[in-house]
């Protein structure tokens, strides 16, 4: 069932370790742009969510009859739980070791439970199909964000080329 989406999911640990293994600390922890996140609140956020925000609904919406899903304000819940403080590789390692019990659970789940649905109090009707899906869809909106501060981090050094590009 969702085995392609599965896959995403599955993979998502190893592609964030490669992607910074080359940065230094300072990097990781810099933010490219005043009001846009850090590497290190990405992967904060990331190990934060994984419970709160994904596998926490889809156990709802599976155990229970049509539940109400919490609407969470990701900027309020980064600065309460203090994104910006966190050690990165923990958040990172924490992130690994919950996704990997999650996909094994994912996997197990039949038709039946994937047509399951719940109500998420600001969008409305969702089934566990459809929040797994997301799940796979907000990791890879995440790792692409990754890439563009890397990439922002290069921006200065390439001279007059910074011609041809424009930073949003
Ligand atoms: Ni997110």
């Amino acid at each position: 069932m969702l085995k392609d989406v599965i896959a995403i999911l599955a993979l998502t640990p190893d592609k964030l370790k490669r992607e910074i293994a080359s940065m230094s600390s300072k990097e990781i922890r810099t933010r490219p742009v005043p009001n846009k996140w850090s590497v290190q609140e990405v992967l904060a956020h990331l190990d934060d969510i994984e419970e709160v925000g994904m596998r926490a609904r889809v156990a709802a919406m599976v155990e229970t009859d049509n539940p109400i899903l919490p609407s969470i304000d990701q900027e309020k819940r980064a600065e309460e739980m203090k994104y910006n403080r966190k050690d990165p590789l923990k958040s990172l390692a924490s992130f690994a070791r919950q996704r990997q019990t999650n996909v094994k659970w994912l996997a197990k789940l039949r038709p039946p439970q994937l047509r399951r649905k719940g109500r998420h109090q600001k969008v409305g009707e969702l089934s566990v199909q459809e929040l797994v899906t997301e799940w796979a869809f907000h990791d890879l909106g995440h790792l692409k964000q990754i890439l563009e501060i890397k990439r922002y981090g290069l921006y200065p050094r390439i001279g007059n080329m910074r011609a041809f590009y424009k930073l949003s």
